[in-house]
């Protein structure tokens, strides 16, 4: 089974209760970042969390040690219940996130290598695999890898082993449902559900991978 992450960058409260409701029933967590969180304030977190399902903070987390705990103790106070963080801050940085994380019973995950075209430039060559094995040194719950390359995502796999691979880029970004939800471990999705007339009919078509 293979898990649909609704990517609420939803940036009106209502519609984001309303859209997470809808989704509630095909999806297995909700992935809340800047776009709801600058809008509507981290008391969404208390609005979302009758809808009963995991809440993932994507801040891409990137700062010094202390910084990075700060961020994520607030995080997890506010009801969160995993964090997203960069790896390219160092080990010592991320480890912090992790650290955390585990603290509060929670989740973190690294950037292993980004979706966009641009990652390219800076995520190839190596980078990614070294980010890889660090989320593995961290001991990190698992790593973020591109929907839009699934030849990556075995790459990255490699190094990870059984460690949890979320992936974005699905839809909107031109990634493929079925091809990537066999790669890894869930599968985050967007624009494409929550953009469409009826987001809950679009996540139970995408909820197909959870089958
Ligand atoms: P859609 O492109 O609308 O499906 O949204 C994808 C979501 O995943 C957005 O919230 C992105 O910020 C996020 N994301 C990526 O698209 N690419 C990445 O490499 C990493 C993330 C992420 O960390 O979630």
């Amino acid at each position: 089974m293979t898990e649909l992450i609704l990517s609420l960058d939803v940036t009106d409260r209502r519609r984001a209760v309303a859209v997470a409701e809808s989704c509630a029933p095909f999806i297995d967590a909700i992935k809340v970042g800047y776009p709801l969180v600058l809008a509507a304030g981290l008391s969404i977190v208390g609005d979302l969390s009758g809808v009963g399902l995991p809440l993932i903070a994507d801040f891409k987390v990137a700062d010094i040690p202390n910084t990075n705990r700060l961020i994520c103790e607030a995080v997890f106070s506010a009801g969160f219940d995993a964090v997203i963080a960069h790896g390219f801050v160092g080990g010592d940085a991320a480890r912090a996130c992790v650290e955390v994380a585990h603290n509060h019973g929670g989740a973190a995950y690294i950037v292993a290598e980004m979706s966009h075209p641009g990652a390219t430039e800076y995520f190839h060559g190596g980078v990614a695999e070294h980010l890889a094995a660090l989320a593995v040194a961290c001991r990190a719950d698992g790593i973020i890898a591109p929907a839009t390359r699934p030849d990556r995502i075995g790459r990255l796999r490699e190094i990870v082993g059984e460690r949890t691979i979320y992936s974005p880029g699905v839809g909107a970004q031109g990634g493929d449902l079925d091809t990537v939800a066999r790669l890894v471990d869930g599968v985050i999705v967007g624009r494409s559900i929550y953009e469409a007339a009826d987001p809950g009919a679009e996540a139970e078509r995408f909820s197909r991978i959870r089958r």
